[in-house]
């Protein structure tokens, strides 16, 4: 992969911030966008800005064929057998909930169990907190080993008969621990559970195969893989999706509506309530030809030789604790001696240096590495050894700075 003609691509990069080049680290919340995706926002809006699957006008024709060409797209992304399992949504939080609300409220009831671990995303811990409480079930945690990892025989020993839903993210988007969704499938569908699969690490950083992971459910955010905010993705097994109730009602997802009862669409648009995100989809699809023509397998490639070398270079700076397993993504979650996160942060920004700060959408994680907030650097395909060298000299700065005090 060409880095260099990589980051040509992306306008934002090149500017200085704070008088500085800006370095930007912060990929894991969301990722910048490419001029082909940009362009094709421009495209959209300037010459075929139409409401979809409405009337017969010109615009409007080619405003769909555009929406429903991205679906294709997304169907061909993550190998889904159909488009009708391909339902776009804001993003992995409505995702999520939509599974919950729909598949949980329809599926639990006292005595059944729904198993998660410590290191999800505030997004698949809350929905399920929330149905569990509505209907009775139990919310149960595989355990995590001291590296931030989870053990198949821990998970054979949490998903039992009682479990109904398994929800586990497959990268973590603080530790960088690749969870084993494939095998954590299997275990679930054993016990007759069905398995959603938190794909937002995941989906821009990797091939992704959803029949290969014998996901039911996988769920991921456009803005994290070079797409537009306020687009996601909930891919469903069509047998799952055909017989859950929609959560939005209204719009076009509708077949007949009657005075006191009505009818849904087929899918995937009965999970589509409203005006669709019509501009995000066509980014999104822009995005996906984008990562494609470059190759998921060099983007993952290219992401696990930047994370072995910041392991390597943080590794030397005097009172580094770095979170997480050795073998990772793309991501360093650290705190530096007794320095708070968010001075860290802002100190690093005076340099032009982007990384976040807190507790990441992680707080029972954060509770369990026994600390308040961490920092995180993370990468992604436009990024280079040489952001790391800037980081890590800033890294040396700040402990400078804060010298005195600690
Ligand atoms: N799941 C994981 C694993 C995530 O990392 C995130 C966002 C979400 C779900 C929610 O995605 P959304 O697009 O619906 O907001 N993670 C982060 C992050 O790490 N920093 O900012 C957002």
């Amino acid at each position: 992969m060409d880095v260099k003609a990589v980051r040509d691509e992306f306008p934002i990069l090149h500017q200085e911030v704070n008088g500085h080049p800006l370095v930007y680290l912060d990929s894991s919340a969301t990722s910048q966008k490419p001029i082909k995706v940009i362009e094709k926002l421009d495209e959209y809006y300037r010459g075929y800005n139409s409401n979809v699957h409405r009337g017969v006008h010109t615009l409007g024709t080619k405003a769909t064929d555009e929406y429903e060409g991205a679906r294709e797209k997304v169907r061909r992304f993550i190998h889904a057998s159909s488009t009708q399992e391909v339902i776009f949504t804001r993003g992995t939080t409505t995702a999520i909930n939509t599974v919950a609300a729909s598949y949980g409220r329809a599926n639990l009831s006292e005595g059944d169990e729904v198993v998660i671990t410590p290191m999800e995303h505030h997004s698949n811990i809350i929905p399920w907190q929330q149905i569990v409480k509505e209907t009775g079930a139990t919310l149960k945690y595989i355990p995590l080993q001291s590296d931030g990892t989870i053990l198949l025989e821990d998970v054979q020993k949490t998903v039992t008969s009682k479990t109904k839903i398994v929800a586990v993210m497959h990268v973590s988007n603080v530790l960088g621990t690749i969870n084993p969704v494939k095998e954590i499938a299997q275990i679930a569908h054993k016990q007759g559970a069905v398995m959603l699969v938190d794909g937002a690490q995941s989906a821009p950083h990797m091939k992704i195969d959803v029949q290969d992971l014998d996901a039911d459910f996988y769920a991921f955010s456009g803005h994290k893989m070079c797409g537009p905010t306020g687009i996601g993705v909930l891919y469903g097994k069509k047998a799952l999706l055909e017989k859950m109730e929609p959560v939005e009602f209204g719009g076009e997802m509708i077949d007949f509506v009657n005075l006191y009862d009505s009818t849904w669409k087929e899918l995937p648009w009965k999970f589509e309530g409203g005006t669709p995100i019509i501009g995000g989809a066509v980014g999104l699809g822009a995005a996906i030809d984008f990562l494609t023509d470059i190759g998921l397998d060099e983007i993952k490639e290219h992401e696990e030789k930047l994370a072995s070398y910041a392991m390597k270079e943080m590794n030397k700076v005097d009172g580094m604790t770095i979170y997480g397993p050795e073998h990772r993504a793309g991501l360093v979650t650290f705190n530096l001696s007794d320095v708070h996160p968010h001075d860290l942060a802002t100190v690093l920004d005076a340099e032009g240096i982007a990384v976040r700060a807190g507790h990441h959408c992680a707080q029972p994680l954060m509770r369990w590495l026994e600390v308040s907030a961490t920092a995180r650097a993370s990468f992604y395909l436009y990024n280079t050894e040489e952001d790391i060298d800037k980081l890590v000299a800033g890294l040396k700065t700040t402990k400078e700075y804060f010298g005195d005090v600690f």
